[in-house]
This record gives C-alpha cells, structure tokens and sequence, in this order.
C-alpha cells in the first residue's frame, strides 16, 4: 500500500504549537500545490478517485474524517483527525473519504499542479491500471 502515516515534529511551548513542512525534506516531495477542505458535513462522501502520478500530505488541522484506501489488492481504513499526523498517500491510490465532522477542516500538500486528466475517477478502470489488464 503506498501511504503512510507521519508523525510530525511539534514545537511547542506556553505560546501553543507549531509544525512546519518543508519540501524534500520533512516532506518528501517538492510542493507545487496547497489546497484546504472546509465547511464539510457528515454523509457528504468526497475522493473516489486515484492520482497516476501525484503524491499528497494530508492533515486534518481540525475536525475528523475517514479515508478508504486502496491499491487495487486491499483496502484500509484510517481516521484523520490530528493536526500533528500527517497522511502521505503516493500514486495509484484509490480514496474515499468519509464520515466527516461538521466543518472538518483538512490542508492538502500536493506534488504538482491541478490537472483533470491526472484522475482516475472510476474504480473499474484504476482495477484495470494496476493490475495491468
Ligand atoms: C484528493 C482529495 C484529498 C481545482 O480546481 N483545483 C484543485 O487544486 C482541486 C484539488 C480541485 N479543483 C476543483 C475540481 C472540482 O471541480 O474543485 C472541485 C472539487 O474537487 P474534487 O471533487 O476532486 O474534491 P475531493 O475533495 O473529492 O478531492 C480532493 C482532491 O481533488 C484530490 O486530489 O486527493 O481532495
């Protein structure tokens, strides 16, 4: 499965915390794209898609959800729901993402730029693509 979760360090002290991200280093790609997810509701599902080539950081800086990964073999389940733990996921990985807490927030760091036709939107062709039929 290609994800992965990353514990990241906190600097912390009276004042509150802080997490930085750097691209190539903490991060292990360089980051071209930021985008954030917001005003989410519960029974919204969002993803159902795979990347063929972009990786992704994902944090959830407030609220919970549930992603479904899956790499055309297994399928697993994780909460996001920590602002310190962020989720790695590489290519040609199908997600959903589910179960939402009301206004969820999640900041997304992604390898390169939005393009549509990067998508694979329909899970019988991403089962096609990796396995290779
Ligand atoms: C992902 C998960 C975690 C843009 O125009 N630019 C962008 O950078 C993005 C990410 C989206 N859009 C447009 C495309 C759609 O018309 O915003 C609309 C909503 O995007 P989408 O339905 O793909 O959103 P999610 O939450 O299902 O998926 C997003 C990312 O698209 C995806 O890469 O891995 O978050």
């Amino acid at each position: 499965m290609n994800y992965k979760l990353i514990n990241m360090k906190v600097f912390g002290d009276e004042r509150g915390r802080l997490i930085s991200l750097e691209g190539g280093r903490n991060c292990p790609f360089e980051i071209k794209r930021v985008y954030w997810i917001f005003d989410t509701v519960p029974n919204m599902d969002r993803g159902m898609h795979a990347h063929k080539n972009m990786e992704q950081i994902i944090v959830a800086m407030d609220g919970a959800c549930q992603f479904i990964l899956d790499d055309g073999k297994k399928r697993e389940s994780l909460w996001l729901n920590r602002p310190d733990i962020g989720l790695y996921i590489g290519k040609n990985m199908w997600r959903e993402m589910k179960n939402f807490s009301y206004g969820c927030k999640l900041m997304v760091l992604a390898s390169d730029y939005y393009d549509e036709r990067e998508y694979i939107r329909d899970y019988n062709r991403f089962l096609k693509e990796v396995n290779n039929d």
